[in-house]
């Protein structure tokens, strides 16, 4: 049997990090388009291009039922009432699912099929989220200390960010009145506009 490696990682859920795996950085210029307040994304950004989340994959093995894994850091913070969260995916091979596995921190998974029916459940440490497959999924930190995670998922599934960009998520996750809400984009807009 070919050997697998690395076969056994050690990671480190303060930091999100996996030994001896490269990190990739998402920074408000990679979000660029993705948070409703379009104000308050300028003026965030004119400030700092900050840093919002990283991700270390780990891909032991190809092939027909080898899986891939990495860990999420999604630092807490908001661009105008809109917490930082991910740029969300459905996944290029459709049917591929995922399972999440809250480490530190608290916050929400928004979902969305390809009919556009949305829901959400929380992530918090020692707990689980099962993302079906045909599903969209975003991670969105609520809280005030980094939301560190780990997303197990088949070999093949990749990536389509291309569809997200294009019509994002029809719900939100913002502070009203200091609570994290849900609330349909096209609801928290029209707060936006009102004097
Ligand atoms: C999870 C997994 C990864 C994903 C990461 C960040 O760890 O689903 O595959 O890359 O979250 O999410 P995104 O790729 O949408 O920025
Ligand atoms: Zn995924």
């Amino acid at each position: 049997m070919q050997a697998l490696f690395p076969q056994f990682t050690q990671f480190d859920p303060l930091t999100g990090t996996i030994e001896g795996a490269p990190s990739l950085e998402r920074h408000l210029s990679d979000l660029r388009g993705y948070f409703a307040d379009q104000t308050a994304y300028q003026a965030a950004f004119t400030q700092e291009d900050a840093l919002l989340y990283t991700v270390t994959n780990v891909e032991p093995a190809q092939g027909d039922g080898a899986l891939h894994y990495g860990i999420s850091y999604l630092l807490p913070g908001r661009v105008g009432r809109e917490y930082y969260m991910t740029k969300g995916h459905f996944h290029a091979w459709r049917p591929a699912a995922e399972y999440y596995i809250g480490l530190r921190g608290a916050g929400l998974l928004l979902f969305e099929d390809e009919q556009g029916h949305s829901w959400s459940t929380p992530i918090t440490p020692n707990s689980g989220v099962y993302v079906p497959g045909h599903t969209a999924h975003r991670t969105v930190n609520t809280g005030p200390e980094p939301l560190v995670f780990l997303g197990i998922y088949p070999f093949n599934a990749g990536h389509d960010y291309g569809t997200i960009q294009e019509r994002n998520f029809s719900q939100v996750v913002v502070d009203v009145n200091g609570q994290p809400t849900v609330m349909e984009r096209s609801a928290f807009l029209r707060t936006l506009t009102q004097i």
